[in-house]
């Protein structure tokens, strides 16, 4: 899938909202926000990168983005901040390392809101598809096991596709509707900074990530590790074995998972 990273030159900085605009100007004392970023229509796979600046602890960064249907069964939009391991573990100066996030819906209803902490302080949020993907952050015991293990599965349900705003601070509540979001961060704190990052699989475009063992690659252990939750002796990630969806776990899946190895696709 693509990656987009935007920067700060793109020049879509605070495009007047079109949408909806009617239905929202007949409602009393609404707080759209009146500063925001419009990163466009982001309906199709895709992977984009915002960088974040906040300039103060109480600073909030809006962002407005068209996003697509996704379901349990297939597409998914996933919202999170990665953090580097060695951030975590060696500090990291002036990188966000507790960041808020929120989505509200066009009409200002809240969507669903994530904190960091605990894990490795990352914000992960996810919709749709509950097969699950790697956390954002993983992190290997002395045994092997996945110490550090907050899949993105669909956690926050389905989606339908409309025009959603993301607030992203250092430390805030968020309400359930109106686009609330109050800070208690003293403006004092110092600027920090993280990449927002936005996962798009809508439900048109196959899931075939064969990544079982959640190492970052796809290869050989991939094919044992399927075999290894076929034949009964766990499955430590959780992942469907059903890789190739036919509606049963068996050899097919295993020969499907071999095939996309080889360069043969999704199944
Ligand atoms: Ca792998
Ligand atoms: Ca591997
Ligand atoms: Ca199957």
């Amino acid at each position: 899938m693509p990656v987009n990273t935007l920067t700060a030159q793109s020049g879509w900085r605070v495009m007047p909202l079109m949408l909806g605009l009617a239905a929202i100007a007949t409602q009393a004392a609404v707080a759209q926000p009146e500063a925001y970023t419009n990163l466009g229509s982001r309906v199709t796979a895709q992977t984009l990168e915002v960088p974040i600046l906040l300039d103060s602890g109480d600073d909030i960064k809006w962002f407005l983005v068209e996003l697509p249907t996704v379901e349990a069964e297939a597409g998914f939009v996933e919202i999170f901040t990665p953090v580097p391991e060695d951030c975590f573990w060696n500090g990291c100066p002036g990188f966000m390392i507790f960041p808020n996030v929120a989505v509200f819906d066009a009409a200002g209803r809240q969507e669903g809101a994530d904190s960091g902490g605990g894990d490795l302080s990352v914000v992960g949020m996810s919709w749709g598809l509950q097969d699950p993907r790697p956390p954002r952050c993983i992190v290997y015991d002395e045994f092997g096991n996945i110490a550090c293990d907050r899949p993105l599965a669909g956690q926050w349900g389905p989606m339908e596709r409309g025009w959603y705003w993301i607030a992203i601070g250092n430390e805030f509540l968020a309400g359930p509707d109106n686009w609330t979001v109050l800070t208690n961060r003293p403006p004092s704190d110092p600027a920090r900074h993280t990449t927002l990052t936005i996962r798009v699989s809508p439900p048109d475009v196959p899931f075939c990530d064969g990544d079982f063992d959640w190492d970052g690659n796809v290869d050989q252990e991939d094919v044992w590790a399927l075999g290894h939750i076929l034949a009964g002796h766990g499955n430590p990630t959780g992942r469907w074995a059903d890789y190739n969806r036919d509606g049963n776990e068996d050899q097919d899946d295993l020969l499907a998972l071999v095939h996309t190895i080889a360069g043969g696709g999704c199944p």
